[in-house]
């Protein structure tokens, strides 16, 4: 498994980190999503088929873009 961890500024609350758990968990392939809405920082483990890109082009998609 692969892990990667973003910063994502437009994360506000608690209902931020539920809703980028659910979409991002929706991806195949997604194993874990850990976030905490007081760093803004999200942990991601992943293995085949996901992608970082398709992660990060999903949660562009859905209004958390990650900071580059
Ligand atoms: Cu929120």
């Amino acid at each position: 498994m692969s892990t990667i961890t973003y910063t994502i500024p437009n994360i506000s609350c608690a209902h931020c980190i539920h809703t980028i758990k659910m979409e991002v968990g929706e991806l195949p392939g997604i194993k874990s999503v850990e976030g905490s809405e007081q760093t803004k920082v999200v942990t991601i483990g992943y293995d085949d088929p996901a992608t970082k890109e398709q992660i990060e082009a999903l949660l562009a998609e859905i209004d958390y873009p990650v900071q580059k």
